[in-house]
């Protein structure tokens, strides 16, 4: 190595050296000189050239974990991932994504733990000193939060406290995003932003309310930087299959390949402002580039029915949804939340986040990703919006173009 005179040559000495020495050598740099702000470009500079940036999520085998995992790779950073032990593979939605850690490219590394357990979280703040935190995790179903409200309490609320403790307690500076929901409003009349005030209608929107103020604690007396995402539904062909978008382009699927003929739903009549996920994970990651922490709602402005979404889905895929559906009370909630509908204007204005893709583009991408999966062909509107619309989008390769692929473990292969 050439001899060097101050911290930051070291660290530029070392970008053609081993990466993750880089990164330690060049975060060292920036925590013992740092006047903060100083040195930004010539780190900058460097993190085009390495994976500087360290990251941690929570829930990074989930929808949203995965797309934000390649979101941040593709920003190059080094991902962390907190998974949970389980007797069957869980990580089918980053399998593609993965890379054998003894490579020396590998950027993603994965962490056994749980929300559950907060020495095992001070454990990894310490030792990956992440310069980022997204906490995704959490028991994300409502339904099941009312049959399991306590474990819901448990993972959803108290989890994040444990993390922002941990945080705390090791002493680590980072960023901290906080995957806060529309849940939060239950019952308050829409249109929804930052003042609307809260009225959570489950055990998982009054433990989101927790987390959110548990967040806003920490930042005020301990001034960490913790930012809320306030977000509303977004889905893709990653999305979980009990939820009630993809349960109807995955009933969908399975009725044209002949492996189902009803669909049994709930609640038709309340409404849901669908967004498409990995715009989503994108406000995530601007919410931690800003000069301060703050919370923001993350929505389309458009709200749409279940019916609705049945009526478009079921057209486009050339069947009669009136044939196939049927009404099952077991799926109806001892309480509803009626209608979401976002006010996003702070959002777009301090963070120029806008959706792109509609509530018919939405729907047109799940049900060819799921008709692909079940190797049907499908009408192809869906594939060929994500190729129009997002061919190089955010130099976030093969992301959004790989989705469809992804959504059933198609790239492991
Ligand atoms: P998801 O697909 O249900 O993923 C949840 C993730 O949390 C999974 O990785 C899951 O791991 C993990 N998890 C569950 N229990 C855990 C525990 N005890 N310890 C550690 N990890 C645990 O949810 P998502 O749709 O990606 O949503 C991500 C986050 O945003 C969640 O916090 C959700 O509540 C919130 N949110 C979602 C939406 C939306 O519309 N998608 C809107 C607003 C807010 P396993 O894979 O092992 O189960
Ligand atoms: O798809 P859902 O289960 O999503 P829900 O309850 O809105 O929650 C999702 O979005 C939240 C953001 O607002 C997230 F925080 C949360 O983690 C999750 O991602 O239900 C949507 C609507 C509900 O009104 C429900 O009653 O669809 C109705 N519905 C009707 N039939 C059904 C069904 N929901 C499900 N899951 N299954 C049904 O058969």
């Amino acid at each position: 190595m050439a001899v060097t005179s101050s911290p930051l040559q070291e660290a530029r000495a070392q970008v053609l050296g081993n990466h993750n020495e880089l990164s330690l050598v060049a975060l060292e740099y920036r925590r013992a000189t740092e006047p903060p702000g100083n040195e930004k470009c010539e780190l900058r500079h460097l993190q085009v050239r390495c994976p500087l940036q360290h990251a941690l999520i929570t829930g990074i085998t989930g929808q949203d974990g995965s797309y934000l995992a390649e979101l941040l790779l593709s920003k190059g950073y080094e991902v962390h991932g907190v998974i949970r032990r389980a007797s069957t593979f869980n990580t089918g939605r980053i399998d593609h994504i993965y890379v054998d850690p003894h490579t020396p490219q590998a950027r993603l590394f994965l962490h056994y733990g749980d929300l559950s357990t907060g020495s095992r979280l001070i454990d990894l703040i310490y030792s990956i000193r992440p310069d980022e935190v997204y906490n995704l995790g959490a028991q994300s179903h409502v339904m099941v939060s009312f049959e399991n409200p306590e474990y819901t309490g448990d993972i959803t609320a108290l989890g994040t406290t444990r993390l922002l403790d941990a945080i705390h307690r090791s002493g680590v500076t980072t960023r901290f995003y906080q995957a806060s929901s529309s849940e939060m409003f239950g019952s308050a009349p829409p249109p929804q932003n930052e003042q609307t005030p809260f009225h959570p209608r489950s055990p998982y929107g009054a433990a989101k309310v927790y987390a959110y103020w548990v967040a806003i604690n920490y930042r005020e007396a301990y001034g960490m930087f913790c930012s809320n995402g306030v977000l509303f539904n977004h889905e893709s062909p990653r999305r979980g299959p009990t939820f009630v978008t993809r349960k109807i382009t995955r009933a969908i699927a399975h009725i044209l390949a002949g492996k189902q003929d009803k669909l049994y739903l709930g609640n038709l009549e309340a409404k849901r402002d669908w967004g498409y996920a990995p715009e989503y994970v994108e406000s995530m990651w601007q919410m931690l580039q800003r000069e301060r922490p703050d919370d923001y709602v993350v929505g389309t402005g458009k709200s749409h029915t279940i019916r609705e979404f049945v009526t478009e889905a079921f057209e486009y895929a050339g069947l009669d949804w009136g044939k196939h559906v049927s009404v099952d009370d077991r799926y109806k909630r001892p309480a509803e939340v009626d209608f979401l509908l976002a006010d996003s204007k702070k959002a777009e204005r301090e963070l120029g986040w806008k959706p792109r893709v509609s509530f018919r583009e939405l729907v047109r991408i799940m049900v060819d990703g799921d008709m692909e999966s079940l190797g049907l062909t499908s009408p192809g509107e869906g594939a060929r919006l994500l190729r129009e619309k997002f061919g190089a989008w955010h130099q976030w390769n093969n992301c959004v173009s790989d989705n469809l692929k992804a959504a059933e473990g198609a790239l492991l292969g």
